[in-house]
């Protein structure tokens, strides 16, 4: 018999050896040591967990592609970006995950996000397994035609290595509808076949599932209201702040709306606003959605209620709830140190690892339930398995299908990932709880199917 120290002392020597094979992927390091730190109390108590060779196979992609990505700006001028599709672990089901486009986009970004992926998509009890791509193209300031021929260079090389049974894309940072019409296009064009399944996030016209835009902020609500429903709370009423102002930050403020808090910022890069009447979402989607513009411009028109701070930090804003819904890192201990000082009571991460280590221990040392991005997010990619699903029948479902069928996901992996770490030990940690739960599924499949 294992004990969980000796199990323990195992992990951090291949946390080493992770960190000595991957050099400079911080992300990735970071992601690895979330998931296998929570891992001991499993791989003690189930031995077959801790057959040799099942975790390194785990941690190390089944495939990673890199490729050069030319395209010609609007005024003739040659740019070569460097494209990437890191294809981590199919043995739930094709390679499924977003792309992102981002000029801090590298490998170990790439690997970080596709490691998360083989656990969220476990999560969602749906037949997909673990990848994630993009590129280190910044799509800020660029022409609708710039974007077009960036999107069908880079499809020019990912279409060999993609397919409705081997790995499907989606969006994620700098890649929503637009950027998925136009690579779809792409794709159909040098294929000639009209796959539908390849892709996911398309336009309702043309084989995209209602209600996908919507479902990783409507999904991360639903997750926070679990979370506050188990401690004998409800959604109405509260205050919330929101980071970021792309698809999951818009559909989170959304949901929290029409659910009765008081969202009452939102974020860019260049700093965030704070709206004391809570967010007009109108204003908000008409300068995002439509113009491409920043957020103080929302400052600007909306009048006396709203003020833009640059720079800064959202956290500072007083609030019951908090949905990091940006990007990584972005809530570090300095931050959640406020957000407890300000008596917040849940945290729900809408972006993928955007709370750094030590914040996350300090909110849950200091009581606030936490919600890890593999589980509070995990309706997006759902959202999008339900899209695939949908592709294969040739059918397309209602709106109030698609959110019942999410409503129903989140629920289930809330109560997974709650009764998962009760299990373990671990009362009310969600961390603990999403990444047994996620890993037991996988490993699962891994082991059933041989040393592949
Ligand atoms: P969008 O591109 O639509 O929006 C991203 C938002 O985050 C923008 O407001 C952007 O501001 C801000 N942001 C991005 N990078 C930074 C940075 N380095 N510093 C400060 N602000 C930043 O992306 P999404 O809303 O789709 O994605 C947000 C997060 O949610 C990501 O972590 C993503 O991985 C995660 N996620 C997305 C899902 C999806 O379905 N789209 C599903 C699950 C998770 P600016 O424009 O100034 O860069
Ligand atoms: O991080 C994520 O889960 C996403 N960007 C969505 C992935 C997807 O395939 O819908």
């Amino acid at each position: 018999m294992t004990t969980r120290s000796e199990t323990r002392t195992a992990l951090d020597h291949l946390l080493t050896e992770i960190e000595h094979r991957n050099p400079a992927q911080p992300e990735f390091h970071q992601a690895a040591h979330e998931v296998l730190e929570t891992l001991a109390p499993v791989l003690a108590a189930r031995p077959e967990y801790a057959e040799p060779g099942l975790i390194e196979r785990l941690v190390e992609p089944e495939r990673q592609v890199i490729f050069r990505v030319p395209w010609q700006d609007d005024k003739g001028r040659v740019h070569v970006n460097r494209g990437f599709r890191v294809e981590f672990n199919s043995a739930l089901g094709p390679y499924k995950g977003g792309l992102r486009f981002h000029p801090s986009v590298n490998l170990g970004v790439i690997k970080f996000l596709g490691f998360e992926q083989i656990f969220k998509n476990a999560l969602t009890g749906l037949g997909i397994g673990g990848g994630k791509g993009g590129s280190d193209f910044d799509p800020h300031g660029r022409s609708d035609a710039e974007v077009m021929r960036f999107c069908q260079s880079f499809m020019t090389e990912l279409y060999r290595h993609i397919g409705e049974h081997t790995d499907v894309p989606a969006g994620d940072i700098g890649v929503g509808g637009r950027e998925i019409g136009y690579l779809f296009g792409q794709y159909r064009r040098i294929t000639n076949r009209w796959e539908a399944g390849v892709l996911t996030g398309k336009g309702a016209g043309w084989g995209g599932s209602l209600i996908r835009p919507e479902a990783t902020g409507y999904g991360n609500v639903l997750f926070a209201a679990a979370m506050l429903r188990e401690r004998g709370e409800d959604l109405e009423g509260q205050t919330a702040v929101v980071s970021g102002s792309g698809n999951v930050a818009i559909y989170t403020i959304e949901k929290l709306t029409a659910l009765g808090a008081n969202p009452v910022t939102c974020s860019d890069s260049s700093g965030y606003v704070v709206d004391e009447k809570g967010i007009d979402l109108d204003l908000l989607k008409q300068i995002k959605e439509v113009e491409r513009g920043r957020v103080d411009t929302y400052a600007e028109r909306r009048g006396s209620s709203a003020r833009f701070v640059p720079g800064g930090s959202v956290w500072d804003v007083p609030a019951d709830l908090a949905l990091p819904s940006a990007t990584q890192n972005e809530l570090d201990e300095n931050a959640a140190a406020s957000l407890v000082r300000n008596g917040v009571k849940a945290v729900s991460e809408g972006a993928n690892m955007p709370t750094t280590p030590e914040a996350v221990h300090l909110l849950q040392r200091s009581g606030v339930a936490f919600g890890p991005g593999k589980a509070a997010n995990a309706g997006g990619v759902a959202g999008s398995a339900l899209e695939m699903a949908q592709n294969h029948a040739r059918t397309s479902w209602t709106a109030a299908r698609v959110e019942e069928e999410l409503s129903d996901i989140m629920n289930n992996i809330h109560t997974t990932c709650h009764e998962t770490a009760e299990r373990y030990d671990a009362p009310g940690d969600y961390v603990t709880g999403a990444n047994i739960a996620g890993f037991e599924r996988v490993a699962d499949a891994m082991l059933a199917q041989g040393v592949i």
